[in-house]
């Protein structure tokens, strides 16, 4: 053991070792850093010359990056702000506790706010600037789970009053609450960004900083030192999202974007790495990647013991924990740290032997020292040229003692006996004697205390408060109609598809006065798919950097042209990250005060589907903006197959509550829906945001039969009514999108074949019909005694005559869900079960949605009804050439 310390691998004495040291020290004091980074440059590519194989590290010791005489001093009062600091630890806490006497198990969390104190309160003290009408201000992402902490602050600073943080977890009291975690749904004057499902912010932070560099380049506001800051749980960064764009990050250089990784090597059931570390694996992670990593570990009062230690022994032990054993070490007494950690090797006991056990339990992790968090940050909002990584190393549940300090239990603690209370509450110094301090009260020093008139003026100096909402645009002014116009007239015969006939309105809206700079076209590498291929050429790609290349395609119409002030985000094969524009885009009305239009058009099987939790993120947000769901429809897209088709996204839109949901037939009912959405939105202030599934088949497109704005609007109208209306035999049909055709065609042969006279309805939004029709039954059931309201639907059809029947791309389900608001029984076709990759005639009689199935969908009803014969019925299945025993797609 001995001769492997003092002799290296090979021989090689200390001493050898030592002289080599101390040279790099010379020069690292003679000629400074940059110079003694580039010798060791130059002697690994000498050593890789010579044969030397040298392992690939990413790491760096387990040590502060900024070494001591790095360490800026610490600008602001250490000992007033602990004390303000433990204030709000003991209101956080208190929220939690008190919440759960009043009702057990509403939740809330202690630990991860008692871990990240130090981390916010640095920021908030010294960081984060509010935004003001001089300044954007910086953005920040605060960690879901400390929410606790950041409403204890804003108690403090007099922005919430007692009455609310009594009502954490309880909006639904008479005066509101406070919600759980952030939400701007909820909370639209203070919270900005959702971040409690895990992952997501790490990814829209990344685009966020990216956005704000677009606008730049754009010329569309001011460039500005404002930064993003994100601050993540270590358990977080398992999540894919949260590293799964950390190579854009740095690509950009985007070193407005700062990460706070509060390692506190827990998660909720236990540690993050029990048998490895957690810090070590994000720092290779994030250095691969090239980020700027800042690692705090250690607090100042383990810098007397570095400088002590010459050999390096304590930075080589320290590398050797893996995290279940430096879980345990933290919150172990100074006896057992003497024994476990320096006790392995006899000049490591001897460092520490001037030093009492006490001393050596008062050994603080680096994320509980604001002066080395200080010096992190600081470095973190100078660097230049990358974005930086902080990873700061604390104790889950720090200071709660007994009650669940580094305990495995701690994610969960909400409740602490009196002995523990007292315990927290002398540790951290708070004002209240033994009895009073059991009722845990909430508690705020006067308005003319120190504390709080250091924490106001630290605020003002800073710009004002943080977090707060507030929406910083003007609405728009004009109403488009000019615009639009084009659309409703329909397309002279000419084939084409509804998608075609949105990117001509794109093309449109890109070139108007008021909103075309505003427009953003987002893609996902899909352009070419989508027939955008032009606006590559006419409005650009964007791209930092410009185009340093000279295309492949320069001499074609339509060359791949990247600008430094390109207008489409073309964001490759991420529609998580697309997402995560989307939402930056269409919140920027309010981060920024700018009224972007982000339209984001992607494979629509991909959406909902793949990343819904970032729409319902984006719905949270109040975020504005157009997703457009290409190639959709189940039967529509043809080819593709299983894993491609979209029978889904419009029934996995209606849970979202504020988007609206929109599955369109031809072009003037899409003209209608984004010329309103626009409106909607942008002008009257509308916390909605729109869904619009759009196809890749051809069709001549029709123009708009009447004024049906208000039907396409609220879900349904008729397109086509019967020739005769006074057949005998009489029905209702029901088509959407690229189905509605199918409809038209069964409508002809109901009519000339089987002397049926049916009307056509073009239902645009199924979802809306169904929000009409629960909004109409929950009214009357509140009102009894009132004029009882009646949904749209039956008001549609209340002088319809024949039976009804509906078809679409999706599954039956859309139109089930609004047939009890019909005057009659309802028969659903839909495409319920798994594509296949076959011709669009082929998967319309599988799916039995064509006009085939349409007509003897119809007779059938008439049948029911007694209207026709049983032998007319088989009949027309033999001369429809209808299989009854082909297999049942729903399964098949
Ligand atoms: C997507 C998602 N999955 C699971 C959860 C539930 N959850 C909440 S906090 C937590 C543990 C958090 O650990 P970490 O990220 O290390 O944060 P810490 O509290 O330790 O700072 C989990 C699993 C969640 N909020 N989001
Ligand atoms: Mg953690």
């Amino acid at each position: 053991m001995d001769n492997e310390i003092s002799t290296q691998p090979h021989g090689m004495a200390d001493v050898e070792i030592q002289e080599w040291l101390e040279s790099l020290d010379s020069v690292l004091e003679s000629s400074g850093p940059e110079v003694a980074a580039e010798i060791l440059e130059r002697l690994r590519a000498h050593a890789t010359v010579n044969g030397i194989d040298l392992p690939f590290s990413a790491n760096t010791p387990y040590a502060n990056t900024i070494p001591v005489r790095l360490q800026p001093l610490f600008p602001g009062d250490q000992e007033l702000e602990r004390r303000i600091k433990s204030l709000i630890r003991w209101n956080a806490l208190a929220m939690v506790v008190r919440a759960n006497r009043v009702e057990h198990n509403i939740g809330g969390h202690i630990s991860t706010y008692a871990s990240a104190a130090t981390l916010y309160e640095v920021g908030f003290n010294h960081f984060f600037r509010a935004r003001s009408e001089e300044f954007e201000g910086d953005t920040v992402y605060f960690q879901g789970h400390a929410s606790p902490g950041m409403y204890a602050r804003a108690f403090l600073e007099g922005r919430l009053s007692a009455q609310k943080l009594e009502n954490f977890r309880r909006e639904l009291k008479p005066g509101g609450g406070l919600s759980s975690y952030p939400h701007p749904w909820l909370m639209p004057d203070f919270w900005e960004f959702p971040t409690v499902s895990m992952g997501l912010s790490p990814l829209m932070a990344i685009y966020q900083a990216r956005f704000n560099r677009y606008l730049e380049d754009r010329g569309m506001k001011r460039a500005t030192d404002a930064k993003v800051w994100a601050f993540l749980g270590d358990g977080e960064t398992d999540e894919p999202e949260s590293l799964g764009a950390i190579t854009l990050a740095s690509r950009e250089k985007l070193d407005n974007l700062i990460f706070v990784i509060n390692c506190n090597l827990q998660r909720l059931d236990g540690p993050v790495r029990g048998n490895g570390q957690i810090i070590q694996e994000l720092e290779s992670a994030f250095r691969g990647a090239r980020w700027n990593v800042i690692k705090v570990l250690w607090g100042s009062e383990w810098d007397p013991i570095f400088e002590r230690d010459t050999e390096g022994l304590l930075v080589k032990r320290m590398g050797e924990l893996v995290d279940g054993e430096y879980q345990k070490l933290v919150v172990s007494s100074g006896a057992y740290v003497r024994e476990q950690f320096f006790g392995t090797d006899p000049r490591l006991l001897q460092l520490v032997e001037p030093m009492s056990d006490e001393s050596l339990r008062r050994l603080r992790l680096g994320g509980h020292d604001p002066r080395k968090v200080y010096a992190a940050y600081k470095a973190a909002v100078e660097h230049k040229g990358s974005p930086t990584v902080i990873l700061a190393r604390t104790i889950k549940g720090y200071g709660l003692g007994e009650a669940g300090e580094g305990k495995n239990i701690t994610h969960q603690q909400k409740k602490l006996n009196e002995d523990e209370l007292r315990e927290f509450r002398s540790r951290f110094g708070i004002p209240l004697n033994d009895e009073d301090c059991i009722e845990v009260p909430f508690y705020r020093p006067a308005e003319d205390s120190v504390e709080i008139q250091y924490l106001r003026a630290r605020r003002e100096a800073l710009g004002g408060y943080v977090p707060k909402r507030s929406i910083r645009s003007k609405p728009l002014v004009a109403d488009h109609d000019d615009l639009f116009k084009e659309f409703l007239e329909g397309s002279d015969g000419r084939e084409v598809s509804t998608t075609m006939a949105f990117v001509g309105m794109l093309r449109k809206m890109l070139k108007d006065a008021e909103i075309g700079k505003l427009v953003v076209p987002i893609v996902p590498d899909e352009a070419r798919t989508f027939g955008m291929e032009s606006l590559f050429r006419t409005v650009g790609i964007y791209s930092s950097v410009g185009q340093k290349y000279e295309p492949v395609d320069v001499n074609t119409l339509l060359y791949y042209k990247e600008a430094k002030d390109g207008q489409i985000l073309e964001e490759g094969i991420t529609e998580a990250g697309s997402m995560a524009s989307f939402i930056a885009a269409g919140s920027a009305y309010a981060t920024h005060g700018i009224n972007t239009i982000p339209f984001f058009i992607y494979y629509s099987m991909f959406g909902f589907q793949r990343i819904a939790d970032f729409i319902w993120a984006a719905a949270d947000m109040r975020t504005r903006g157009f997703l457009l769901g290409g190639t959709s429809g189940r039967t529509t897209l043809s080819g593709e197959g299983l894993q491609h088709q979209d029978g889904n996204s419009q029934v996995l839109a209606l849970p979202v509550p504020n988007i609206k949901a929109y599955d369109p037939a031809f072009a003037y009912e899409i003209a209608v829906i984004i010329q309103d959405g626009i409106r909607r939105m942008y002008k009257d202030g509308e916390n909605v945001f729109y869904y619009i599934t759009v196809m890749n088949e051809p069709y001549a497109m029709p123009a708009m039969p009447g004024d049906v704005k208000d039907g396409i609007l609220r879900g349904m109208y008729r397109f086509r009514p019967a020739a005769n209306a006074k057949a005998k035999l009489r029905a209702q049909l029901f088509g959407s999108g690229a189905i509605l055709n199918e409809v038209l065609r069964a409508q002809e042969i109901l009519e000339t074949k089987y002397g049926v006279a049916a009307d056509v309805w073009s239902v645009t939004s199924y979802k809306e019909l169904y929000n009409d029709g629960i909004e109409s039954e929950r009214w009357n059931r509140l009102h009894p005694g009132e004029k009882a309201r009646v949904p749209y639907v039956t008001k549609c059809l209340a002088d319809a005559p024949g039976v009804l029947v509906a078809a679409s791309d999706y599954l039956k389900t859309l139109p089930n869900m609004i047939s009890k608001w019909m005057p009659r029984r309802l028969a659903s076709l839909g495409t319920d079960g798994f594509g296949r990759s076959e011709g669009r005639a082929s998967l319309r009689e599988f799916f039995e949605v064509d006009s085939r199935f349409i007509t003897l969908a119809t007779l059938h009803e008439l049948f029911v009804d007694g209207k026709i014969e049983r032998s007319s019925l088989d009949k027309a299945i033999q001369d429809l050439g209808i299989h009854a025993d082909k297999p049942n797609p729903v399964i098949s």
